[in-house]
């Protein structure tokens, strides 16, 4: 079986969360053994490549991330989250628990916007206090609610986990306690997302790129992105 690779920045971006669902069902992949690496990420450097994959019909619509997996190119972020959460069994169980699964992942897209444009603001405290705080008020207490209950873990879990670790990890770059603090469910969820072996092997190896808090990590990410878009 060749190995999934993830073309994109060197960053997390668009990216992150289908990282995070690859090295989560690397473990409880249904009928795939894994005997290699989990993923291989393909960290672009110049608008020459993307614009080769542009061209020789690797971007169904021109644009990345780029997911190749059992034969398949697969492009659009979601699109990629469901199909690795069906292939790992994390997807839900009956169609209730599907669509259930999806609402929240959809919810998640949207309230973790606030982490796709942390690099590219330029003015950080104002981009915490203005619009990624408003987001948090508006989502996590509904978030909390909704996973006090559940016992299985699903794809929805793992990007929860997710973008409740990254806000945390924000938070902490400015010295402000993380959000999760407020949020008991939220939390314990991320706590045992992220001390699961697979994570903890993931999140402490030289695939995940690290958080791009300000200076130099965060102005070599954004020249990154910028470059191989053709924009600089
Ligand atoms: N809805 C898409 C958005 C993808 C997207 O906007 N990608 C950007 C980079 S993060 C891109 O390729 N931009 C170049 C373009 O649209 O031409 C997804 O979730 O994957």
């Amino acid at each position: 079986m060749t190995t999934p690779t993830l073309t994109y920045f060197k960053g997390w971006g668009l990216a992150e969360q289908s990282r995070w669902l690859l090295a989560y069902g690397a473990e409880v992949s249904v009928g795939v053994t894994h005997t290699g690496p989990t993923f291989r990420n393909a960290a672009l450097s110049s608008f020459s490549e993307f614009d080769k994959l542009r061209n020789d019909g690797s971007l169904p619509f021109g644009q990345l991330p780029l997911l190749e997996i059992d034969g398949l190119k697969i492009s659009q972020s979601q699109a990629m989250i469901r199909y690795i959460a069906k292939r790992s069994g994390l997807a839900g169980g009956t169609l209730a628990e599907q669509v259930r699964c999806d609402m929240i992942a959809e919810a998640v897209k949207d309230a973790r916007l606030g982490v796709v444009k942390w690099p590219f603001s330029p003015d950080k405290d104002a981009h915490l206090n203005d619009f990624v705080a408003p987001l948090i008020a508006k989502w996590y207490p509904k978030f909390d609610a909704m996973i006090a209950d559940d016992k299985e873990l699903t794809y929805a879990h793992i990007l929860i986990a997710e973008m409740v670790s990254s806000y945390d990890l924000m938070f902490e770059s400015k010295g402000v306690p993380p959000p999760s603090a407020d949020y008991e469910n939220l939390k314990d969820l991320t706590a045992k997302v992220v001390g699961l072996p697979q994570m903890k092997e993931y999140l402490e190896s030289d695939k995940r790129f690290p958080f791009p808090a300000e200076g130099e990590i965060c102005n070599s990410y954004v020249e990154n992105v910028e470059v191989v878009l053709g924009r600089r």
